[in-house]
Formats: structure tokens, sequence, C-alpha cells
């Protein structure tokens, strides 16, 4: 046995339950996890997988009220996407649960129970800002105005989207209700804050020594240094109480029976974490296991899989209130991935820049694993990483079909051409040329021992979260084969040394067979059609790695003498030229920088925006305007290039309109626009300036009209 079996409880990041999933979310916090845990089982290891839809917040409550929707039908609509997006994506969880269930609430709250009970909260009076007009008070993301950093008139209460500066509502110049309009005032709620600056000197010590109340607990080396990094800046920053309530109507009640809680929810980031526990209860219950030898025991090691984003939050004050509560473990480690650039830009859900990857995997069911691979190689471990559509067919073409496929194919027809599809029987002593090349006499039993360090090599860079390398080492396996086959051309020495041939074929099939094993954490789909091909039982993941280690350690063959094949096919297929330039244009198509860039739309539900002053409004030149002519822009479906008379001169306008309206019925229409929007290139075509369009409740575009039909009107 190589490696003692353990407990774990790993965790990946609760997605918020208010928007699709994109593939920065996929490799950040689930594909590592599952790479992982799946290694875990390989290695005979008992592993609680867990995760669920986060469905409370302020976000899903503003995105109900634009939608003219109710936050539980958003949350049911993601929490059943993220269900289906995961599953394509092959996310192995053994739960995945959500938190507006009554198993949640009720954990959530006992949690709250037990800290107040143990006199763990600060009970604060506050000022907050409270909407008369809508009579209630207003959470963070509830109030915008002018950021008091960079003067952005669209800053929210917690953060400034221009200048990142993190806010408190009460620094924003001239607040306004973003659910009224108007300006709130400001009203006196008690609220429970977490004393985060009375852990500071056991979260220090947990956080720089790994250990907790003295004892060891973790070696702060096995953490990633930006992880680390992170906490370390919060701590230096000196640490402050934090409120874990809000005055809300969508969450987690705080219990009743406390005084001052009607009205009062838990903040969200108490209850999310929270519900890693709860989802364990339920999943221990429905396996008939008990859910506190996995978050209460010392032989369980918890770890949480992360975005950067929520560092603070799993190692600063979720372990705060695990440690507050008293019975629970701390995280081992919290592996937290940075982000994932797409072709060199940040992702950005609300421009519409992203691959969804539900969206994605429906289209392109058959690319699950090349998806897997190229999320993998290019994952955000240390620092930020790129993923570009061009990269995506490289790492395909190059890695996948021409070393790792181009392998498999070559041992399988080779084993059909000479031996029937029978793995050939071999002579121990005969001499070939092993992997390392240079002519140096090797033997079968030597590159097998080979093959062992190989694998170790992919065990040991997964269990340090180390997937890139990880992945490296297995692609090395099938490099390595494929150096056999080419020091020691079989197609050529098969008449003047089939001794030789034959052990080169049967070796070359057993690094096949181990293939089939590595490649399980990070393509488990091709993994399993690899097995079919070589006619071997389908992976039992629990324990295989161990079985398979133990048989290489053994000097035992993965595929016996004479074992024989199924027909070769090819593992992977090649990515196209035109298959990932149309993936390419349609992201730029999707991308809202265009569509909303050429014409201004106002949801009629919308709330109204800050206030500006007369000089600001005084600077739009908007201007009637008639379209001359309109037609299609090449490849962009949501594109029209218009041609408009203004004041009898002409312009041209790029237009996101081509799914409202046709080129056919627009010549004639009067329109509005403004006229002085500095110039701008879309899809190769100037448009000067923007047409101004009414978005109704059903979200179709109508055009802004004046009364008479005069062209170039000066609209103030
Ligand atoms: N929903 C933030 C996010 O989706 C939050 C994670 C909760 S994990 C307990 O990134
Ligand atoms: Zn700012």
């Amino acid at each position: 046995m190589i490696h003692p079996p353990q407990r774990y409880i790993v965790t990946s990041a609760l997605p918020y339950a208010n928007g699709p999933l994109h593939i920065g979310h996929l490799t950040g916090a689930y594909l590592s996890a599952d790479i992982y845990v799946r290694m875990l089982r390989m290695l005979d290891n008992d592993v609680a997988f867990i995760c669920g839809s986060d469905e409370h917040g302020a976000a899903i409550t503003i995105r109900a009220l634009k939608e003219n929707s109710t936050p539980q039908a958003i949350i049911d609509k993601y929490h059943t996407l993220f269900e289906s997006t995961f599953r394509k994506a092959g996310i192995s969880f053994d739960i995945y649960h959500r938190t507006s269930s009554a198993l949640h609430h009720e954990t959530a709250q006992e949690f709250f129970r037990t800290l107040y009970q143990k006199e763990e909260f600060l009970e604060e009076e506050s000022l907050q800002y409270f909407d008369k007009d809508a009579g209630k008070f207003l959470a963070d993301r509830y109030i915008k105005g002018t950021c008091p950093k960079c003067s952005n008139p669209d800053a929210y209460g917690d953060q400034c989207e221009r200048c990142g500066s993190s806010l408190s509502p009460l620094e924003l110049i001239n607040p306004v209700s973003t659910i009224t309009g108007t300006k709130p005032e400001l009203r006196k709620t008690k609220h429970w804050y977490l004393p985060l600056n009375k852990y500071e000197t056991w979260l220090r010590e947990w956080i720089e020594g790994g250990t907790v109340d003295g004892a060891e607990q973790h070696d702060p080396s096995d953490w990633k240094t930006h992880v680390i990094g992170q906490c370390k800046s919060w701590l230096d920053g000196g640490l402050q109480p934090r409120a874990m309530t809000r005055d809300l109507e969508w969450g987690v009640d705080v219990p009743q029976e406390i005084p001052g809680a009607a009205g009062k929810k838990l903040y969200v980031w108490m209850d999310a974490p929270i519900g890693y526990i709860s989802a364990t209860k339920q999943w221990a219950s429905d396996q008939g296991k008990n859910w506190k030898d996995y978050w209460q025991s010392e032989d369980s090691q918890l770890v949480h899989f992360i975005g950067k984003d929520n560092i603070v939050f799993h190692c600063l004050i979720f372990p705060s209130i695990l440690k507050a509560h008293g019975d629970y473990n701390l995280p081992v480690n919290v592996p937290a991935n940075q982000f994932l650039n797409l072709e060199e830009k940040k992702i950005s859900t609300s421009r519409n820049w992203a691959i969804w990857v539900d969206e994605f995997l429906t289209d392109n069911p058959d690319q699950t694993d090349a998806l897997r691979y190229v999320l993998t190689k290019n994952m955000p471990e240390q620092k930020d990483a790129e993923f570009t559509w061009k990269g995506y067919q490289s790492d395909v073409n190059s890695d996948l079909v021409g070393n790792l496929a181009n392998f498999v194919q070559r041992v399988m027809v080779l084993t059909h051409k000479y031996y029937d599809g029978q793995v050939p029987v071999f002579d121990e002593d005969e001499p070939i040329v092993g992997a390392r090349g240079n002519d140096e006499a090797s033997w079968h039993e030597v590159e097998m021992m080979d093959l062992f360090d190989r694998m170790w090599t992919v065990q040991d860079a997964i269990c340090k979260y180390e997937f890139r390398n990880g992945l490296k080492a297995v692609l090395d396996i099938a490099s390595a084969g494929n150096q056999i086959l080419q020091f020691n051309e079989p197609w050529k020495a098969i008449k003047e040394e089939p001794e030789a041939v034959a052990v080169v074929i049967n070796l070359c099939n057993q690094y096949v067979a181990a293939l089939s094993v590595a490649m399980h954490p990070f393509m488990p789909a091709a993994s399993a059609r690899l097995r079919t091909l070589l006619a071997l039982e389908p992976l039992t993941e629990q324990g295989a790695w161990v079985e398979t280690m133990d048989a290489l350690a053994n000097g035992e063959l993965l595929l016996t003498d004479e074992h024989q094949l199924h027909e070769a096919e090819h593992l992977f297929a090649r990515i196209e030229d035109e298959w990932v330039n149309a993936q390419i244009r349609k992201l730029h198509d999707m991308s809202k920088e265009e569509s909303t860039a050429t014409s201004v739309s106002v949801k009629s539900e919308a709330p109204v925006k800050p206030a500006i002053s007369y000089d600001d409004f005084a600077k739009l030149d908007i201007r009637t305007a008639r379209i001359v002519e309109a037609e299609k822009v090449p490849k962009a479906d949501k594109l029209l290039k218009l041609t408009l008379e203004v004041n009898g001169a002409s312009r041209t306008v790029v237009s996101g309109i081509a799914e409202h309206y046709t080129p056919e019925e627009l010549p004639g229409k009067n329109v509005i626009i403004l006229a002085n929007l500095e110039p701008r290139k879309i899809r190769g075509v100037q448009s000067e300036g923007m047409i101004l369009m009414a978005e109704s409740g059903d979200g179709k575009l109508h055009f802004v009209q004046a009364a008479n039909d005069d062209s170039g009107m000066s609209i103030g």
C-alpha cells in the first residue's frame, strides 16, 4: 500500500445562483477540485466532495427586481442550470445541494444561535441607509453614488467597479436608492458583529505557522504563496469586527427568539460557507454515514477549492466562525486559483465576454475532455492565465491528437498488424533502446520501473494541487512511449529482430494501459473510451491508483500476455480552423461590448440611474435623424449598418438591433441619435453615434422617435 487511506472533506465554492457559469469559474474552483478528488478516491481515501448553489445575497434580489421576477424563480433556474453544467463537465460531486433548503436554514441558524449563546458576537447599533418609499433598509448593492476615490458616479455601496476600491455606503457621495431612485435617509439599526480583531492572534499563528492552539495543524509551506500573501495583508491591515447580519427580506432568518431579530437575515458570507456543512449532513444522511466524521473528527482533512476573490472568506472569516463554534476542523489547505482571462481580456459577465460552460458543452458534447484538458493545462494556479481559442486548437491538435492519441493509435495498429491484436509474449532478457534513447541498452523491466516513476510524478503533483504539472506528467508518459517506438522502429526491425519488437510492443501496451489510469482524474470520459479500446474493465475509481501502482511495483503487467485488444480508434479529433474561427466569431458577436456600444436601450423597469448635473447633460448632442439605408454587418448576428440623414448630411451608425429589425423595414424611419459620441470602429465599420432605443419588459427594442419628421432637430 503506497498511501495510508485518509478521510477528506473537499468543497468547491458554492456558485451564486444568479447567472450561468463560465470557463473561469470551471477551472478555478470546480475542475481543480474534481481532479484532486478523483485522485484521492483512486488512492483509496474516504472522500466527501461537496458543493451546492449559494442562493442568498442581494445580487439575487437585484436580478429578480431587474427581471420582474422573484428570487425563488431566479435560484430555481440557476440551481437547475448548475446541476446540468457540472454533470456535463464531469465534475463528480458527491452531493450538489442548495442553501435555500430547510436543512441549510436550520444548520445556519444553529450556528448563529451557538455563537450568540457563547456571546461571541458584538451587538452594535449602526447607521444604515433606509429607503422611505420602499420601506426597507438598503443592502450595499442597492445603493449607488459617486465614488469618493475616483468620482465614478455609478459606484455601488460596497465597491467601485471603476477603481476597484471597496467602499462602505456611508462613503458614497450623493447616494441614491437603486430601488426608487430617491435619496435614502440614515437610520439606526442593530447588527451582530464577528469580532475578527479578537481572533487576529490565533489566525496569524494558524495562517503563518500552521498551528492551532499550539498544535501543528498543517504545513504552511503546502499553501500557495498568493493565498498566504493575501491573508497576511489582511492581518497586517488589522482586522475589524464584521457584521454577520443584514436588514434584508431574502436569506436565512436570524433565530427569532433572539431579541431584535425581526427583519434580520444572516449575512450571505456567514450562511454560504455553512452550506458546506448542511450539504454534508444531507449527503451523510442519504449514505447512512455520520457527517461529524468529516467535519469534527481529527481523522478528517478539510480542503476548500475557490477563486482568489473568496480567499478572505475561506481563510479568515469562515475559520473564525468554525473556531468560535468550537467543534469543527479548520481547513488544511485552501488552494485558491487566480483568474483566467479570455482572448487577453478579463472575462466579463456584464459584457457577455465569456465562454458559458453549459452552452458550450451542449453545443459540443464531444469536447468535454478537450475542454478539461485545455483548462487544466492553462489553469491559473499561481497567477492569472490566458485562454484563447487558437491556443485551444493548438493544445488539442498537438498534445491530445498529435501525442497522446497518436501514441495509442500506433501501438494498437502495430499490435494488430504483427500480433492480430494480441499483446505479444516477450523475452525479459532481450535488450531494446529505452525512452531516454542515446542508443543505451535497456530492458522491459527497466522501462517499466520508469513507468512507475512517471506515474508517481502524476500522483505527487496532483496531491500537491499542481494540476498543470500532473497533466504534463501524463503527457510525458505518451511522449516516452512515442520515443520508445521512434528509437526502436519496430516497423523496420520486425523482420530482422522480431524478439526486440515483441518487447517494444508489449512495453508500449503497458504504457497505454497506464495512460488509461493516469488520464482518469483529468479526462474521465477519454479514459473510459481508451479502456474500452483496450478491452479492459471500466475503471473503478476507488482504489484504482493503488491497485495500478502496486502492480507496477511488483513487476506485474497491466495487460497480460496475449490480452486481445479491440480495434484501434482515434481517441481525439483534430480541431479544424473553421470550427475555431466560428467560436471566435461567436464570442465577438455575443459580446455586449458591441451591441450596447451601438444602441442605448433602457429597460422599462430598470431603476433610475444616479442623478447627473445639467452641465453633464448639456454635453450630449441628441438629434433627430432618418434612416436612409440598412444592411447586415457580415458575420455579426446582432449588428446592422445604418446610413442616416442628419440635417441633410449622411452618417453611418452600427447598431445592435439586427435581432429586432430586418434591414428592409428600416429605411424612412425617424430615430433619435446621440450625435456627438466618439466615432469607433465596430467589426471593421466606422460607427459615428448611437441610436436611442427603449427596451420593453419582454426585452424587445423600440425606436425612440420625435413627433414630426424633420431630421437634425436638436433635442435639449
Ligand atoms: N457564492 C461567491 C462566488 O460565487 C460565493 C461563494 C460561496 S462559497 C461558500 O464566487
Ligand atoms: Zn472609484
